[in-house]
C-alpha cells in the first residue's frame, strides 16, 4: 500500500452480488401451488446415469448427519437475505456412495418444479437437503419438508419440495432455465438470463 493511499474505509458489511439489495423478510416465490408431502410418504431418491436409484426415507434422512449452515441466499428478482440459518444433510453424504460418471444433474421436486445444475457444484459442502430454516421445521411455503439449498447459486436453483435428483451425462435445462433463465447462474456474475 502506498503511503498516501486513503482507500474505502472498511465496511462492515461484506459485498452483495451486483444488482441486489438486502431485505430482511423471507419471500415466498412459487410458480405454482404449495404441495402437501406427508412425512411417511416423502422420500429423497438420487437416481444415476445408468439408472440405479439411492433412495432416502424422511427417517433414513434424519439419521444421516446434519449439518447447521449460515448462508446469505440470493433471488434473481433482486433480492438478497443475509444470515440464513439452516439445518441438513449435505450432498456430499448423500452422493457418498452414489456411482457415478455424471456432470449434470437435475433437481427435481414434488409439484413438477426442476432446476439443472453441473453435479460439481452440489459437492464440496455447497448444496444441502434442508429441512429446517432458523430453528423449526421449514414452512411448507418455503420448501417444507425438505429443499434443496445451493447458496452460492441465485436462489431458483435452491428447488423447494425437493423430490430428488437425476444425473446426466447431458445438461438437462430446468423450468426456469427453459424459460429463459441463465444456465448456471452465478449471482456473482450476475448471470441472470441465457446471454448473460
Ligand atoms: N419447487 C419449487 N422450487 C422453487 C421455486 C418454485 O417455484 N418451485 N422457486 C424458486 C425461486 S425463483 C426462488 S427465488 C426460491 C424462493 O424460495 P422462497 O419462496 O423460500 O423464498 O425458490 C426456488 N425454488
Ligand atoms: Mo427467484
Amino acid at each position: 500500500m502506498s503511503p498516501g493511499f486513503q482507500g474505502r474505509p472498511r465496511s462492515a458489511e461484506p459485498a452483495l452480488p451486483p444488482g441486489q439489495y438486502l431485505t430482511e423478510d423471507f419471500p415466498v416465490l412459487s410458480a405454482g401451488p404449495t404441495p402437501k408431502v406427508p412425512l411417511d410418504t416423502w422420500e429423497f431418491v438420487i437416481t444415476s446415469e445408468t439408472g440405479v436409484e439411492y433412495r432416502w426415507t424422511w427417517d433414513e434422512m434424519m439419521a444421516l448427519p446434519q449439518e447447521t449452515v449460515t448462508v446469505d441466499i440470493h433471488c434473481v428478482t433482486r433480492w438478497s437475505k443475509r444470515d440464513t440459518d439452516w439445518r441438513g444433510v449435505s450432498l456430499d453424504t448423500l452422493l457418498g456412495g452414489v456411482d457415478t460418471a455424471a456432470h449434470y444433474a437435475l433437481a427435481h421436486s414434488y409439484g413438477g418444479y426442476t432446476t439443472n445444475l453441473p453435479l460439481a457444484d452440489l459437492r464440496g459442502a455447497r448444496a444441502w437437503v434442508a429441512h429446517t430454516y432458523d430453528g423449526g421445521p421449514l414452512h411448507a411455503e418455503h420448501g417444507g419438508p425438505a429443499r434443496l439449498l445451493v447458496p452460492h447459486l441465485y436462489f431458483w436453483k435452491s428447488a423447494k419440495w425437493v423430490r430428488g435428483i437425476r444425473l446426466g451425462t447431458t445438461d438437462q435445462p430446468g423450468f426456469w432455465e427453459t424459460a429463459g433463465y441463465h444456465d448456471y447462474g452465478d449471482p456473482w456474475r450476475e448471470q441472470r438470463y441465457q446471454g448473460d
